[in-house]
């Protein structure tokens, strides 16, 4: 009986796992264990020392990364630089934006993976083991990272339209995109914490703080004296300055906490699809735990971010291991 009881528990554990624990069958934690055995170790030091000298660098680090497995999966597609006969992912209008930082950690971390262990560590798996260090070090959860991601071989800024969330679409469309990439609405709340950490230009939320509608030139949604104190970071009497930043998150803008969340609940939500979470009844439950409890949030975004570090990769004979993460071997 005690074994009948024990063996239920253990299928009931399992079933957990396999349920929360989505793991991608053709990756393994081990995968360098014989061939880069201080995979980890070079990636975590590349990561932290430049952490110190930048820490733009974990919010950079995390949304390149996104990028990244959104268009094509993730696979660095967004690291290859462009040629005179294609236009690269990183090229493309909306990934303008994406900062010098987050790109440079990546491939410090590629060169000195290439003294130590050369032509072994795909620069997919550095951009997911080092995207995780970075998210711990600025105060985030940790997670094992599964490796064996090869590098692709197509990088197209035409391919880029339509597989990245834009701050003007609806709430149904985010949840869909999020859905074709299978991630479901809960990942897609947990993820967006990511934006409790980083930048976002003036352009991404002008609208709503100059001329929303006709009848509110403010969002009401918004706290207005936060989008007052927005409107003196981003005048729109003179010429936008393109390089002028605001703060995703007001509160903790470098640690990376639920203050996410408790912001939104205040109407302090910087992006409109960062609002939109709270005013939808598809969203605001999650919202409303992850305010709530940082635990839960962090329990989510590992969940989540696991997902999205398995979309779309290359495993066995696909891709190659780049020697340099800003161009193709060929
Ligand atoms: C849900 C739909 C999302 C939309 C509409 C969105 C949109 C944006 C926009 C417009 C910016 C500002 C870019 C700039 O002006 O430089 C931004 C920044 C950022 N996003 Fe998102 N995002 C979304 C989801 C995500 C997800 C899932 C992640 C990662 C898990 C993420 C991570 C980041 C980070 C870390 C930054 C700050 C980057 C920096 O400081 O350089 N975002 N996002
Ligand atoms: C969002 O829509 C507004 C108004 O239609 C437009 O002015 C703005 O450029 C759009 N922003 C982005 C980031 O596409
Ligand atoms: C502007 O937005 C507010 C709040 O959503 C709404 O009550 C109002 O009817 C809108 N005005 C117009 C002209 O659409
Ligand atoms: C802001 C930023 O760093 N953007 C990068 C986008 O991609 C181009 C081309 O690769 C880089 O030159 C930019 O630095």
């Amino acid at each position: 009986m005690a074994f009948i009881t024990s063996l239920i528990s253990l299928l009931a554990a399992l079933s957990f796992f396999l349920v929360f624990i989505p793991c991608n069958a053709r990756l393994k934690h081990d995968f360098y264990k014989k061939t880069c055995p201080n995979v980890e170790k070079i990636i975590y030091n590349v990561a932290s020392q430049k952490l110190l000298e930048a820490p733009v660098t974990a919010a950079g680090a995390l949304r390149i990364f996104f990028h990244d497995c959104f268009v094509e999966g993730c696979d660095a597609s967004v690291l290859i630089a462009s040629s005179k006969t294609n236009k690269a992912e990183r090229d493309s209008e909306i990934n303008l934006s994406l900062p010098g930082d987050g790109y440079e950690v990546f491939f410090r971390a590629k060169r000195a993976l290439e003294l130590q262990c050369p032509g072994i560590v795909s620069c997919a798996d550095i951009m997911a083991i080092a995207t995780r260090d970075l998210v711990h070090l600025a105060g985030g959860p940790r997670w094992e990272v599964a490796k064996g991601r090869r590098d692709g071989l197509i990088s197209k800024a035409s391919r880029v339209e339509g597989n990245l969330p834009h701050v003007n679409q609806t709430i149904s469309q985010t949840i869909s995109l999020f859905k074709s990439k299978g991630l479901s609405t809960l990942d897609m709340v947990a993820l967006s914490g990511g934006h409790t950490i980083g930048f976002s230009h003036c352009k991404e939320f002008m609208p709503r703080i100059y001329s929303y509608n006709k009848t509110h030139d403010i969002d009401p949604t918004m706290n207005q004296d936060f989008a007052r104190s927005l409107r003196g970071s981003c005048p729109k009497s003179k010429k936008l300055d393109p390089t002028v930043v605001a703060l995703n998150d007001v509160s903790t803008p470098f640690v990376f906490d639920n203050f996410y969340y408790k912001n939104i609940k205040k109407g302090l939500g910087l992006l409109a699809t960062d609002q939109m979470l709270l005013l939808d009844s598809r969203t605001r439950a999650y919202v409303k735990r992850m305010a709530d409890a940082k635990t839960a949030f962090f329990k989510h975004f590992v969940v989540a971010m696991i997902k999205l570090s398995n979309i779309g990769v290359k495993t066995g004979k696909d891709g190659e291991i780049r020697r340099d993460c800003g161009s193709f071997n060929g």
